[in-house]
Parts: C-alpha cells; sequence; structure tokens
C-alpha cells in the first residue's frame, strides 16, 4: 500500500504533533480548518527541547470538495461527532476514521450517524501544549495506542504510525485502553478543576487524597460491572503513578475551565455514570463531581 493521504480535523496540539509524524512517515497530510479560513498552505511549528521542527501543510475546509480516504479527528471529545459529520459528504464506505480525542461515548455518536464508517480509536500520553495557532511545544514522549474492536491485526495504514510516531503500538484490545484511561481521567481530571489545583495536590492534600481512594473504589466497581477487572483491580496503583508522573501539570480540564473552555466532563464522569446506570450500579462521589464541574464552565 503506498502511503495514504490523511486529512486533519483538530489542528490542537495533539493533532499537530501527529501530522508532523505522518508527513515524517511519508503520508499526505491536509489540514481541514474551520470554515472561512483561507485555503492554501500554511507553517506548522514544534518545539522541543532538542530544536525546532517545521512543516508546511496544505489546508482547507471541511465543506470543500474531494474525497477524504483517511480522516484523522483530534478535536475535543465535544466536537467529533459534529466534527465528522461536517466531512461526511466527502466519506465513504471505504473511509477510514481514526478517533483520537480524550474521553468515551463520541464513537458511539458517529456511529449512530454513519454506521457505515470504518471507525478507529485510540489513546495517547503524549505530552504536548499549544503555544498559538499552529505553533505548538511537544513537552514529553508518550505512547499512542490505535486499534479497532474485535480487528487484531493492524490496519494497512498503521505501517505509517509505527514509523513516524515512536512508541506507537496497534491494540487488539482497545476498548480496554480507552477504558483505562477514561478511568484514570474520572479519578484526576474532574477533582484538579474542582479545586484548582495542580496534578501532584491530589497525593499531598490529605483530603483530596482521600478523595481519590473514594473516587477510585467506585471507579472500580464500575470497572469490575462493565468486564474491566484489570482496570478494577489496577485502578488505585494506575492513578497513584500517573498522579507522580505528572505532579506539576495542570490537567486538560483544569486548563479548559481556566480558560473559560466547555469542558469534556460529559465524555470522561458522564460516560463512566451512563456505563454505571446500565450496571445498576450508583457512584455518588462521581456523580457530585459531575455536578460540580457541569456548574464550572461556559
Ligand atoms: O490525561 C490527563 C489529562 O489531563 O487529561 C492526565 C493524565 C490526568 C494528566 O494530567
Amino acid at each position: 500500500m503506498s502511503a495514504p493521504h490523511w486529512h486533519l480535523l483538530g489542528a490542537g496540539a495533539i493533532g499537530c504533533l501527529f501530522a508532523a509524524a505522518l508527513q515524517r512517515a511519508g503520508c499526505g497530510v491536509t489540514l481541514l480548518l474551520r470554515e472561512g479560513s483561507p485555503p492554501g498552505e500554511r507553517k506548522v511549528v514544534i518545539e522541543r527541547d532538542g530544536g525546532t521542527e517545521q512543516l508546511t501543510l496544505p489546508v482547507t475546509t471541511p465543506a470543500a470538495e474531494g474525497g477524504v480516504t483517511h480522516l484523522l479527528v483530534t478535536t475535543k471529545a465535544y466536537d467529533v461527532a459534529p466534527a465528522v459529520a461536517a466531512v461526511r459528504h466527502r466519506l465513504d464506505e471505504q473511509s477510514q476514521v481514526l478517533l483520537l480525542a480524550n474521553g468515551m461515548g463520541f464513537a458511539g455518536e458517529v456511529a449512530r450517524e454513519a454506521p457505515w464508517l470504518q471507525l478507529y480509536q485510540g489513546t495517547t500520553t503524549e505530552g504536548a501544549w499549544r503555544i498559538a495557532p499552529l505553533h505548538i511545544r511537544h513537552a514529553g514522549r508518550g505512547t499512542t495506542r490505535i486499534g479497532r474492536s474485535g480487528v487484531a491485526r493492524p490496519a494497512p495504514w498503521f505501517r505509517c504510525w509505527r514509523d513516524g510516531l515512536p512508541g506507537c503500538t496497534w491494540d487488539p484490545d482497545i476498548e480496554r485502553a480507552l477504558w483505562l484511561k477514561l478511568a484514570i481521567n474520572c479519578a484526576i481530571n474532574p477533582l484538579t478543576a474542582v479545586h484548582r489545583c495542580a496534578n501532584g495536590d491530589l497525593t499531598s492534600r490529605a483530603a483530596l487524597a482521600a478523595e481519590v481512594a473514594h473516587l477510585c473504589e467506585e471507579i472500580a466497581a464500575i470497572s469490575a460491572a462493565a468486564g474491566y477487572p484489570e482496570a478494577a483491580q489496577g485502578i488505585h496503583g494506575a492513578v497513584a503513578r500517573v498522579i507522580a508522573a505528572t505532579a506539576a501539570n495542570r490537567s486538560s480540564m483544569l486548563q479548559d475551565v481556566l480558560a473559560g473552555r466547555r469542558t469534556e466532563i460529559d465524555y470522561i464522569t458522564g460516560h463512566l455514570l451512563a456505563v454505571a446506570a446500565r450496571c445498576g450500579i450508583e457512584a455518588p462521589r462521581n456523580r457530585a463531581l459531575l455536578a460540580a464541574v457541569s456548574g464550572l464552565g461556559c
């Protein structure tokens, strides 16, 4: 298979990082910017400790004409389904659509609107933040997992990801990886947003550490009932490790709150609670956090 051409929806920090990785692996990459953006080319700048990488990418808008064979979506969770809908006239049954956003629940929204799409999902721990539009800082290397429910063998296009992005693996059980990430985010993000604190405060402040432990108990019960026994057993340790590794960081949810943006709470704690309700489990502490965070933002 020759290197595919990817269209990218969501040119934030992670989107720019992956666009550079795909271009490095020999793929074409076109940015789909918001309607009204003038077509042409844009420069993307990625700063790292070792130096600065620059690339030039063609730009168009979702409403433009022309088929899209490979679509990467790295928007906020609540924008995934509307973003895919805006480009749906350019997709067909062969189009490969990879969703890489925080949280869960948006893949179901996309599939309900367009059940014929070939949907893939991913999760990443790459550390990147936006300095300015199309100008990012790649602060820390992480791992990226990509897969499709029930599909053991990597998709033909996965070679580009493996070649362009160190630490990228095909995960035959991607749902489990997504759930574990969701479980960790449920224990960290809402609390940091409500208390406006760094991740590390969730262990150094005793009251917050106790709250994390209570949340983990609820999350473990829901994970077990939902068929994720490893997440159920490992959640306390996994959360402690992520807090230690990101102690000085502000969670993405806290950053959203501080910037006055909508949060992804409906796709993080909201999704956890939807699964809990299906399993007949009460999760009062997570429910209280959903209410608290929902009342915070715009
Ligand atoms: O994924 C994160 C986020 O902020 O969304 C964690 C792991 C909690 C790091 O802050």
